[in-house]
């Protein structure tokens, strides 16, 4: 098979996101345009020459030294969003490109406190992104949840208060917003800060997953299953350092929502060969493949892919593995799973003897 053909083979493989930032696919392009736009001033070229043009920004983006340097710029870049109408254009931008790449569902974050903290209304950015999912369904078929992440690096009573926010209104129980996660600044914030916020949701029924062996090391990821009973890990790069983990991990199917080019680009790893892709196919841990902050980690979902498979060679059988797990480790119903893995059984029995 050429590159191109693999290439579009992927494309065609049916594909679920569950790691995505959504304020992580502002553009440079469109950071700019809204600071324009809402008149939100950035910072001055004197005191970083990375704000000079949508370009130089773009440039400093290639250059990040770690998670907290990212994290400095997607926190002024997400000062840019104000309205309703931000949130949905930027959502439905992201879907519409999702749809592109072959995804079919999207489980999306969001940084709730970001935004209160500079006075913009919970209500605000939920009902952008809520527009902008009925919106890719009706237009692309492609079915989404919003996952609630805390920031880690503020105290758990902030998170309890966005955790109370979204309960008044009725969030949780209606299905508005899925799960919760948790992200921003790992070393140092360990899960157990979070551990009441999590009992409650747990008690709840609602759904729960977290940042954990990302930049911090293995204990964060059975800290955060064993004290905040996450269903979900992500990134979870690190189980490889604790063996017994790891089996745990396959055991229980706990899905790992890996994301290669971010894990390059924060240098968590030199590049996506280093990532333990083989070691989680060949111990059957079940994992899928994703962008987390598209925008600022030079690629997309399908980006990622063609990265994976340029890393590994993987056969049709491990991508079926691979497009199968993600469909079962995700929050959407049984009757859409299945619709989703018959469409990755037409995929399999189309690329038969080709991959
Ligand atoms: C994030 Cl890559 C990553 N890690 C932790 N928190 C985040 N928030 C947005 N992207
Ligand atoms: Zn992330």
């Amino acid at each position: 098979m050429t590159e191109a053909a693999i290439q579009q083979c992927l494309h065609d493989l049916p594909k679920c996101e569950h790691h995505l930032h959504i304020e992580g696919s502002l553009s440079p392009s469109l950071l700019f345009r809204l600071a324009d736009t809402n008149k939100i001033s950035l910072p001055a070229i004197e005191t970083d020459p990375s704000f000079a043009s949508p370009e130089a920004l773009e440039g400093r983006y290639t250059r990040f030294t770690s998670l907290n340097d990212f994290l400095h710029y997607y926190y002024i870049g997400m000062s840019v969003l104000i309205t309703t109408a931000d949130f949905e254009s930027l959502a439905y931008e992201y879907f519409a490109r999702a749809h592109n790449d072959g995804v079919h569902h999207a489980e999306i974050f969001f940084d709730p406190q970001a935004h209160t903290s500079r006075g913009i209304a919970y209500e605000t950015v939920v009902a952008g992104l809520g527009m902008a999912q009925k919106r890719a369904e009706k237009d692309f078929g492609l079915t989404s949840k919003l996952i609630l992440c805390f920031l880690r690096h503020l105290p758990a009573s902030d998170a309890k208060d966005t955790y109370q926010a979204a309960e008044a209104l009725g969030h949780f129980s209606s299905g508005v917003v899925a799960g919760i996660g948790l992200d921003s600044s790992e070393v140092g914030f360990p899960p157990e800060i979070f551990k009441e916020v999590y009992e409650s949701a747990s008690k709840a029924g609602i759904r729960r997953t977290a940042h954990a062996g990302e930049e911090g090391d293995s204990t964060y990821i059975s800290r955060a299953l064993d004290l905040c009973s996450i269903e979900r890990i992500d990134h979870g790069i690190r189980l490889v350092d604790d063996e017994a983990l790891l089996k745990r991990v396959a055991k229980d199917k706990t899905l790992v929502t890996m994301c290669p080019l971010s894990n390059v680009r924060l240098r968590c790893v030199t590049k996506v060969a280093e990532l333990p892709i083989r070691k989680f196919l060949t111990e059957g841990v079940r994992f899928s493949i994703n962008s987390d902050d598209p925008a600022y980690f030079g690629g997309y979902i399908l980006d990622n892919y063609i990265a994976v498979q340029e890393a590994f060679r993987l056969n049709l059988k491990e991508w079926k593995f691979i497009a199968d797990g993600a469909i079962e480790g995700s929050w959407c119903d049984g009757e859409r799973k299945q619709v989703l893995l018959e469409k990755v059984e037409q995929w399999a029995e189309s690329y038969k003897g080709t991959l």
